[in-house]
């Protein structure tokens, strides 16, 4: 049985150097993916990689589009005999994006593991070739197929719909909610917290020919139906309030989202709070809305986007992929 692994590259800080050990300023996507591959093999680690660069940049700048050639590249290497797995370098940022596309996208019989890194390359005490080290390790594990895309920072692996970015600078910067790591990894051990939970499930959403508008607004204190109609006259497909603590907003605001709801535009309430669940609420029912349950505001733009792309609009069918784990 193949052990090659297909290891596509999109920069980032684990590809980024200053050109000095201790400034600040990096620059984020310099290295190319074959000096990854050799420093592996330097480690004396013998998984066979095939590295591929798709793009070389910092992760504020991937979207849809960078998504729809990894989500292309993956769909061949998944079904290719000759490759076990996908491992894709990615900038911090929105690695969490990301992997939650491509696991809504993608069938679960392969690992694909996303690496990235909070220190450039060169940088004292950089993470990004032990982060790297420890991908190979997980996306080498047969185990590691069956729980949908996996992403792994600081020695821990998280699972795509549980991970976040929680803080902007520590190498300690990922946390996943409602479940935590569910593995640890170093380059010579692994641990799994638990069996696989989706065997060879088949992908959730095909993907889409294109990404319906759905906007995010944040919920801020004097936030008003001002700003609700604003958002509305760009005449986005769906919305997500990131509310305050378990989905709330102004009632101002929630009376003008209740309209939007009626008038076919679906609305999910989500948090702007980091960890939590934004339950059902009594109201919910007769106000149309959908409650993202432990998704977070970004993550549930894009679930929306993928039911809206597929033709659910209704807000049964939403809440029931919120549901959904
Ligand atoms: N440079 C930022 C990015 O590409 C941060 C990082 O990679 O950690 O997302």
């Amino acid at each position: 049985m193949s052990r090659t692994l297909l290891v596509l590259a999109t920069g980032g800080t684990i590809a980024g150097t200053a050109g000095s050990a201790i400034r600040r300023d990096y620059r984020p996507g310099q290295i190319g993916i074959e000096q990854f591959v050799s420093q592996i093999a330097d480690l004396g680690i013998d998984t066979p990689l095939i590295g591929k660069q798709i793009a070389n940049i910092g992760s504020e700048n991937i979207g849809p589009e960078i998504w729809a050639t990894l989500h292309e590249e993956i769909s061949s290497a998944l079904a290719d005999p000759e490759i076990a797995g996908v491992i894709i370098t990615h900038g911090t940022d929105t690695a969490e994006e990301t992997a939650f596309a491509l696991d809504l996208t993608l069938p679960t019989h392969k690992p694909v593991v996303l690496v990235g890194a909070m220190r450039a390359a060169d940088a004292v005490g950089s993470d990004g070739l032990r982060n790297f080290a420890n991908a190979v390790r997980l996306a080498s594990d047969r185990d590691a197929a069956g729980r949908g895309v996996l992403m792994v920072m600081g020695d821990r692996a998280f699972a795509a719909r549980d991970v976040r970015k929680a803080h902007t600078e520590s190498v300690d910067a990922f946390r996943g909610f409602p479940r935590d790591a569910i593995a640890m990894v170093s380059p010579s051990s692994l641990e799994w917290f638990g069996a696989p939970w989706r065997a060879d499930e088949a992908a959730r959403f095909v993907w889409p020919e294109h990404w319906p508008k759905v906007d995010i607004l944040f919920a801020h204190a004097g936030m008003s139906a001002k700003d609700v109609a604003h958002a509305l006259a760009a005449e986005p497909a769906g919305v997500v309030i990131a509310g305050f603590g378990t989905g709330n907003m102004p009632d101002p605001v929630r009376s003008a989202f209740v309209d939007a709801a009626h008038s076919g535009v679906p609305v999910v309430r989500a948090s702007r709070v980091d960890e939590g669940l934004v339950d059902r609420e009594p109201e919910d029912d007769a106000n149309g809305f959908v409650a993202a349950r432990a998704i977070g505001p970004a993550k549930a733009r894009i679930l929306l986007q993928l039911l809206l792309a597929s033709g659910a609009n209704d807000a049964a069918t939403i809440q029931a992929a919120f549901d959904r784990r």
